[in-house]
C-alpha cells in the first residue's frame, strides 16, 4: 500500500481534466526564501497573477506527508507561516511524504512533481546553480540535474548571482538544457538584469516560446527542460549588490553554512543587508516571470 497520498487541489485537477493551462510554482521561495510576513502576500499575489494571465496556478509542496499540487489558502498559510517546513530537493521526497513530513520544495523538487502531475510550465525566481568556490566544495544545486531530466519550461531570472554564473553556463550546455532569453541577449543574473554573459537565443513573445516547444516536442529534445531567462527591469544598485555578495559569502564561510542552507542563509542575508531593496527586487522578479508562464502556458494549449 502507498504510504503516501498524490494529490492534486480540485481547482488544478479541474483545470488538467479539461487541458486547461497550469502554471507550477516552487513553494521553497515562500518557506525559505522570503522573509514573513511579505512571503504570504506574495504566494497569494503571484497566484492570483496567473489566474488574471488565464492559467490555474499549482503551487507545489508537501504537507503531513501529502504531495500537494496546488495548494489551498490554509496550505499557503502553513508553508508560509509553520516552522517545520524542511526544504525538500529531489531527492528528499520520498522520504519527507512516507515520514509523514513537511517541506517545500526546490526548483528541482517543484519540477519533478509538477512533470508527473502533467503540468509542463513552471515559474520561479532565479535557479540554482554552481556556486562559487565549487571546484574545492563541490557544491552546485541539484536544479541543474533534474532540469536535465524533465520536459519542463521553466521562467526564471537567470542564476542567482551569488553563483559563479560562468561555470553554471556551461553545466546547463553540457546537460542539454535549453536557453533563451526573453527580449534579450544579456543572460540575466537574478538581482541584476545583465550577469555579463551572453545569450545565443533571443525570443519576444509567449507564441515564439510556444513554437519552440512544441518543436521540441516533435524533435525529441523535450526530454531536457528548457529555460525562459526573463530579466528583472529593474535591478539593485550593482555597486551595493557586489559589497553584500562579498560580505554574505564571507558569512557564509565564517559561520560554516553548507549544503542546503548556503541559499536560504545568502538570501537572507542580501534581504537584511540591502534594507529591503534586494526583498523588492525578488518580489518583482518573482511577478514578472509568473505572468509570463501563464502567458506562455495559454499559448502552448492554443
Ligand atoms: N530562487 C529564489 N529564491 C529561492 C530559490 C530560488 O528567488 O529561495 C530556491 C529554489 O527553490 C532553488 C533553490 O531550487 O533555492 C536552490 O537551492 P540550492 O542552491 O540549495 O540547490
Ligand atoms: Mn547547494
Amino acid at each position: 500500500m502507498n504510504s503516501y497520498e498524490f494529490v492534486p487541489s480540485p481547482e488544478v485537477a479541474a483545470a488538467l481534466k479539461a487541458g486547461k493551462p497550469v502554471v507550477a510554482l516552487e513553494s521553497t521561495i515562500i518557506s525559505h526564501g522570503l522573509p514573513r510576513p511579505s512571503n504570504l502576500d506574495v504566494a497569494r499575489e503571484v497566484e492570483q497573477i496567473v489566474r488574471d494571465h488565464g492559467a490555474t496556478p499549482a503551487t507545489i509542496a508537501i504537507l503531513d506527508g501529502k504531495v500537494c499540487i496546488g495548494l489551498t489558502d490554509d496550505q499557503l498559510v502553513a508553508i508560509a507561516n509553520r516552522d517545520d517546513i524542511a526544504k525538500a530537493s529531489s531527492r528528499d521526497l520520498a522520504i519527507i511524504a512516507a515520514t509523514g513530513k513537511s517541506a517545500a520544495t526546490t526548483v528541482a523538487a517543484t519540477a519533478h512533481l509538477a512533470v508527473l502531475a502533467g503540468i509542463h510550465v513552471f515559474a520561479t525566481g532565479g535557479l540554482g546553480g554552481v556556486h562559487r568556490g565549487a571546484n574545492e566544495s563541490f557544491d552546485e544545486s541539484a536544479d541543474l540535474t533534474a532540469l536535465s531530466d524533465l520536459d519542463i519550461t521553466v521562467v526564471c531570472a537567470g542564476v542567482k548571482s551569488i553563483l559563479d554564473v560562468g561555470a553554471t553556463l556551461e553545466r546547463l550546455e553540457t546537460l542539454a538544457i535549453g536557453l533563451v532569453g526573453y527580449k534579450t541577449t544579456h543572460f540575466p543574473g537574478f538581482y541584476l538584469t545583465d550577469s555579463g554573459y551572453t545569450l545565443e537565443h533571443q525570443v519576444n513573445t509567449a507564441d515564439e516560446i510556444a513554437a519552440i516547444i512544441h518543436a521540441r516536442n516533435s524533435l525529441k529534445t523535450d526530454i531536457h527542460a528548457l529555460i525562459v531567462a526573463n530579466p528583472v527591469l529593474k535591478e539593485m544598485d550593482r555597486v551595493r549588490h557586489d559589497a553584500i555578495l562579498k560580505s554574505g559569502l564571507e558569512g557564509a564561510a565564517k559561520n560554516g553554512i553548507v549544503g542546503k542552507a548556503v541559499t536560504p542563509f545568502l538570501l537572507e542575508h542580501f534581504h537584511t543587508a540591502s534594507e529591503g531593496e534586494s526583498l523588492k527586487v525578488n518580489i518583482e522578479i518573482i511577478k514578472s516571470n509568473s505572468a509570463l508562464a501563464a502567458d506562455i502556458a495559454v499559448a502552448v494549449a492554443k
